[in-house]
């Protein structure tokens, strides 16, 4: 299948580091296993570093670099703009995007501010009518176990939903020798650990319950205040862990805490949701898992342990048979594949941008809820 013209849809990533290595990954390899969607080129990788960027281009299997992302944007045969950017650069380069007719993914979190997710929503719904198709990459909602747990929450398999306990812990921080990087200043990343892993886990429990958070209360943590920088100690302007107890509109409760301090979690995003008359359970360090349980049972009741790695199951049939486990880099083909089909079947793919607001404004609130001693914040959706 070729694209709206004919045409492989060009592809243009700009970013070529952790996120941008991940997101070519998915554009190489999106056709050889979902071949139904429209075919690409991997047309520009964009970087400001000429060498470097040129280096990353030949070896993730870019036609080209270049080092300035208008360039890359202005070009005739670039159809997609994939952003995988620090987030003050979100809005700016999505709104020139958009204006160029290009269709746009952008990395989570959507935006640093509230404000800026606002210009991007009214963006993409004005060029919404031109066909231009807009999405947000939380690429967890791309694992086959988490997407089947929304599927059994959605159909009352544990009943009805009271509480969640939702956790992302890494490590990488722990030494206060670490050295200063874009994600500790405030400026350039928005927040610290809150918008970074906390945006996956607020997006998590709205998707998981397909329901909106409409009040939090958070604590905010920054344990190591200076880091060695580039001219010597800087000062850490952001957090370096966050909890958060979330309200839903349906009554849920869910307890929250992020954290890149948690000595030897490497990348451990768990969840945890009760229902009245079941459970499930999911750490993404057991990716192709879950844990279920189903009704109160007897005596031997207890939790199940499903192995997500059937054809049936949510995207594994693109993939290997039975038992051969997928892995973190898959969720970014298959959100690349999603965002395909949208493109070719003229639907709105999901994660929409109003998604990423909608995560914003709950990160918005519970920074402002830790700026008065943890008070509870209303979170306002009008989408
Ligand atoms: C760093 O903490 C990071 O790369 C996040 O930015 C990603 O979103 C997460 O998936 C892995 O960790």
């Amino acid at each position: 299948m070729t694209g709206r013209h004919g045409k492989p849809l060009g592809v243009a990533v700009v970013g070529y580091s952790f996120m941008g290595k991940a997101h070519s990954n998915a554009w190489r390899n999106v056709g050889a296993f979902f071949p139904d969607t429209p075919a690409v080129r991997q047309q520009v990788l964009v970087g400001r570093d000429a060498a470097a960027v040129k280096a990353a281009a030949t070896r993730y299997g870019w036609a080209d670099a270049e080092t300035d992302w208008r360039a890359a944007i202005a070009r005739d045969d670039v159809d997609v703009v994939d952003i995988c950017t620090p987030g003050d650069t979100h809005a700016e380069i999505t709104l020139a995007a958009l204006e160029a007719g290009k269709h746009v993914l952008v990395e989570k979190p959507v935006a640093n501010t509230v404000a800026e997710a606002e210009r991007m929503v009214a963006a993409a719904e004005a060029a919404r009518e031109h066909g231009q198709r807009t999405m947000v990459g939380f690429n967890y909602r791309r694992v086959p176990a988490l997407e089947l747990a929304r599927r059994l929450i959605a159909e009352g398999r544990i009943g009805s939903v009271r509480q969640v306990r939702a956790s992302y812990l890494q490590d990488w921080l722990t030494d206060p020798a670490a050295p200063m990087t874009w994600r500790l200043r405030k400026e350039s990343a928005g927040s610290g650990v809150l918008g970074d892993l906390g945006s996956h886990v607020v997006d998590q429990v709205q998707h998981l319950l397909g329901d909106r958070v409409v009040s939090a209360a958070g604590h905010l943590r920054t344990f190591v205040p200076t880091r060695p920088g580039p001219n010597g100690p800087e000062r850490v302007t952001v957090d370096d862990a966050a909890w958060a107890t979330l309200e839903t509109t349906n009554g849920v409760v869910a307890s929250v805490e992020v954290s890149r301090m948690a000595t030897g979690r490497k990348n451990a995003l768990a969840l945890e949701v009760y229902g009245d008359h079941g459970s499930i359970t999911f750490d993404l360090e057991r990716l192709n898992e879950l844990q279920v349980l189903e009704g109160p049972g007897g005596e031997a009741a207890g939790a199940r342990r499903v192995v997500v790695t059937e054809p049936h199951h949510p995207w594994v049939g693109a993939w290997w048979p039975p038992g051969h486990v997928l892995g973190w880099d898959h969720t970014f083909t298959i959100q690349a594949a999603e965002l395909l089909t949208a493109i070719a079947s003229d639907t709105d793919p999901a994660p929409s941008f109003a998604d990423g607001l909608a995560v914003q404004k709950v990160l918005g609130a519970i920074e402002e809820s830790a700026g008065q001693r943890g008070g509870r914040v209303d979170v306002v959706h009008t989408q």
